[in-house]
């Protein structure tokens, strides 16, 4: 599975994770949030990020003044695709809890909005991508049903209101679903919580056939294009401007004995 990588640089941390990284980063050092998408066209459209709260997470440090937050399991695949300087080499500075960095204040690359907050989603899966989702309501099921019930129990899960209520904005058209995708399908199967795993995958998969085939671009430099040609050129001006870079799944076990 090949991912494009997120670089979300973090402006400012809650308490609990001010008082576990006292002491652990020099001061110069920036830190970002990585999330692994398989949809860079819809960037966006990004209105948070997620982690799982009860998962478990790293620091890692890449150079002297740059640091990624994401699962050990992918800092070890990063390690293995010259993400960091030394092939198979990935020092973790500091061991974190998603719920730890809850409230999180994020700069999120190419979104229309500039800052966004670090939300927990008790979906998301340790052992896929990064362990860190950034969240595009418009485009994905999943986050549009996330966002609904982060709002809606806001203090429950122990955030702001406000966090979770960064206006949805139309990025993407397609024929048969309108300018927001995952509200239409959300609607139409009746999913009512981010926990109705079938519809959900269901609804998931229709808005990747459906987005990719007929979507269209109405947002952002390459407004007019498809998104099968945008995706890419999305992707590239990531890359190019040190926003990004590519991640690579292993997926199970591989043997090459070729050359
Ligand atoms: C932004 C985005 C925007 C995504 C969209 C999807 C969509 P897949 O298809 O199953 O391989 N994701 C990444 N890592 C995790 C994880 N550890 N746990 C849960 N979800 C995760 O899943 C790839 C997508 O699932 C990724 O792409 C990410 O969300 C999420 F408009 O990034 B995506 C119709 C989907 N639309």
């Amino acid at each position: 599975q090949e991912y494009t990588a997120l670089k979300l640089k973090v402006k400012e941390w809650p308490e609990a994770a001010q008082k576990l990284l006292s002491g652990k980063l020099p001061s110069s050092a920036n830190v970002y949030f990585v999330p692994a998408t398989l949809r860079p066209e819809t960037m966006y459209g990004q209105t948070c990020c997620f982690v799982g709260p009860n998962i478990t997470y790293g620091i890692f440090k890449v150079t002297d003044d740059e640091y990624y937050f994401c699962s050990d399991r992918a800092a070890r695949n990063m390690a293995f695709q010259s993400v960091f300087p030394e092939w198979g080499v990935f020092p973790k500075v500091a061991e974190l809890q998603g719920s730890d960095v809850v409230g999180t204040l994020v700069n999120a690359p190419l979104s229309v909005h500039k800052e966004v907050r670090i939300l927990p989603m008790e979906t998301v899966k340790a052992t896929k991508g990064t362990g860190v989702v950034t969240s595009v309501p418009s485009d994905s099921p999943d986050d549009y049903a996330t966002v609904m019930d982060l709002a809606k129990k806001a203090e429950y899960y122990g955030i702001k209101k406000e966090w979770a209520e960064l206006e949805i904005i139309p990025i993407i058209e397609t024929p048969k679903y309108g300018n927001l995708t995952a509200a239409t399908l959300v609607k139409q199967l009746k999913i009512q919580s981010p926990k109705d795993a079938k519809p959900l995958a269901e609804a998931k998969d229709e808005a990747y056939k459906e987005g990719f085939y007929n979507g269209k671009m109405i947002y952002g430099e390459f407004k007019g294009k498809p998104v099968s040609e945008a995706k890419n050129l999305v992707r590239k001006s990531l890359i190019d401007a040190g926003d990004a870079f590519n991640y690579a799944e292993p997926d199970g076990l591989v043997i090459s004995r070729s050359g």
